[in-house]
C-alpha cells in the first residue's frame, strides 16, 4: 500500500518527521463587500458553493478561514444569513476553524461561539490564544491548529499588562505565540501521534507579515506607524496560515522546515488585483516541507484596466475584454462629450471612467474677480478640466446658468 510505504519513509526521517494532515486554507471573504457599487454577495455565495464542493471532494482534516470573514463590524443581514448557511454546510463536512480579522467585530463574529458544535470553532477572543483545536485522526491526534485572531494592540497590552508589551503588532503577536509555544511545551510527547510521527502544528493568524505584497483593498492596520510583523515571530509552526493580504502569496520563512502563506481573498476587491488568480490553498503536511495545491476560485467577471483614446478603446483588440469590469482612462487631448455613455457603450460593465489628457495643463490659476466677465472665467475652467474650448452646447449651458444665477440675485434684492 502506498500509504504504508509513505509512513515507513516518514519514520526513517526520525522523530521530527510529521504525520500526514491535510488542511484547506482560505481567508478574506469580506462578505457584504461591494466593488465600486456592485454588490458582490451573489458572487461570494458562488465561491462558498465552490468551497463546499472542494471540501466535499478533498475531505481535509480541517478548513481554515484566516479572518476578515465579514467586510465590516456590522454586516448586512443577507451576509450574516450567507455565513450562517455556509458554516452549517462546511461543518457537516470537516472541522472548521475560523478567526476574526481586522474588519470583523470579535463580539459579533464570535457571538455564541462557546455554544457552537465542536466541528465549528470561531475564535475571536484573546483568552483563546494558546488553546489549539485538536484534529482527530484515525489513530489519535492528527494535528494541532492554533488560531490567533486579529489582536487589538491596546486591548492585548492591557490584558497582558504583566508582560509590559511595546505598542506594536509585533509585540502582541510575540506574546500570543509565546502562549502557543508554552502550550506545545506543556504537551511535550503528548503532541506526538502513535508511531507515524509528530502531530503537525498549524498556526493561523491575521496580520501583515514583513515581505508580503499589499494591494489597494486591504485596510491599513498600522499602530503608531508600525504594522509589519517579522515572520520569525511564528517560529514553531509547521505551517502558518495567514489572512489579511488579498493577493495569494508565499511568505519566505528563511527555513525549509516550515512554510507560511497568504491564501488571498477569493474575489478581487480592487483593480490592483486584476492580474491575480484568486484561489484556495489545499495544503498537505507530511514529511518535510508542506505541499500546496492552489485551486482557482470561480471568476464572476474578470477585471481590466483600459487606457487610450476613445478610438483606441473601440478597436477590436479590446473585444475579448468588453464584458469585464473595467476601469477606463480616456486619453483624448480634449474631453469627449458624453464620455461616460460612450465608454459604457464600449465596456458595458465599466465601473470607473476618467479622462486623463496626455498633456494635462500645468497648475493653472484661474483668477476670479468682480472685474472679470463670469463667462470668461467659466470658459477658462472648462478648458482646464476638459482640455479644450467649450462645445456650443456647453456654451449654451454656461450662458443659461449665468442667466439663472443673475435672476436669482435680482430676486434676492
Ligand atoms: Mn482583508
Amino acid at each position: 500500500m502506498g500509504r504504508a510505504g509513505a509512513a515507513g519513509r516518514a519514520l526513517s526521517h526520525g522523530p521530527s518527521t510529521i504525520a500526514a494532515v491535510k488542511v484547506i486554507h482560505t481567508s478574506d471573504w469580506h462578505l457584504g463587500r461591494c466593488l465600486h457599487g456592485v454588490d458582490l454577495l451573489g458572487h461570494q455565495a458562488a465561491y462558498l458553493d465552490h468551497l463546499v464542493a472542494l471540501v466535499a471532494a478533498e475531505r481535509p482534516d480541517a478548513l481554515l478561514v484566516a479572518g476578515d470573514i465579514f467586510d465590516r463590524a456590522a454586516p448586512p443581514a443577507e451576509a450574516v444569513d450567507l455565513l450562517s448557511e455556509a458554516w452549517r454546510r462546511l461543518a457537516e463536512l470537516t472541522q472548521v476553524v475560523a478567526i476574526s480579522g481586522n474588519h470583523d467585530s470579535p463580539a459579533r463574529l464570535g457571538f455564541a461561539a462557546a455554544c457552537l458544535r465542536p466541528e465549528l470553532r470561531v475564535v475571536t477572543a484573546l483568552a483563546q490564544v494558546g488553546r489549539p483545536v485538536e484534529l482527530a485522526g484515525a489513530d489519535g491526534l492528527a494535528g494541532l491548529v492554533y488560531p490567533v485572531p486579529f489582536l487589538d494592540v491596546d486591548l492585548a497590552r492591557s490584558r497582558w499588562a504583566d508582560e509590559a508589551l511595546e505598542r506594536s503588532h509585533q509585540a502582541v503577536l510575540g506574546a500570543a505565540l509565546g502562549r502557543v509555544r508554552a502550550d506545545l511545551a506543556r504537551r511535550g510527547d503528548l503532541a506526538r501521534r502513535g508511531n507515524t510521527g509528530r502531530a503537525p502544528v498549524v498556526v493561523m493568524a491575521h496580520a501583515f507579515v514583513s515581505g508580503g505584497t499589499a494591494c489597494e483593498s486591504e485596510r491599513d492596520i498600522s499602530v503608531g506607524g508600525v504594522d509589519n510583523v517579522a515572520v520569525e515571530v511564528f517560529a514553531g509552526a509547521d505551517y502558518l496560515a495567514l489572512g489579511h493580504l488579498h493577493g495569494p502569496q508565499v511568505v519566505n520563512t528563511g527555513s525549509g522546515d516550515w512554510a507560511a502563506r497568504y491564501s488571498g481573498s477569493p474575489l478581487a476587491f480592487s483593480f490592483s488585483e486584476a492580474g491575480q488568480t484568486k484561489s484556495t490553498a489545499v495544503v498537505r503536511l507530511e514529511g518535510s516541507a508542506p505541499r500546496v495545491e492552489l485551486v482557482a476560485a470561480p471568476v464572476p467577471r474578470p477585471l481590466v484596466e483600459a487606457s487610450g483614446s476613445l478610438a483606441d478603446l473601440a478597436s477590436p483588440a479590446w473585444d475579448q475584454r468588453r464584458q469585464a469590469w473595467a476601469k477606463v482612462t480616456v486619453t483624448d487631448p480634449v474631453r469627449p462629450p458624453d464620455l461616460y455613455q460612450r465608454v459604457r457603450r464600449l465596456f458595458p460593465h465599466a465601473l470607473v471612467v476618467r479622462h486623463a489628457p496626455p498633456d494635462p495643463p500645468a497648475n493653472t490659476t484661474i483668477v476670479v474677480s468682480q472685474a472679470r466677465d463670469p463667462l470668461a472665467v467659466a470658459r477658462e475652467f472648462v478648458r482646464f478640466v476638459g482640455g479644450g474650448e467649450p462645445t456650443p452646447a456647453e456654451e449654451r449651458s454656461l450662458a443659461a446658468g449665468l442667466e439663472l444665477a443673475r435672476a436669482g440675485e435680482s430676486e434676492a434684492r
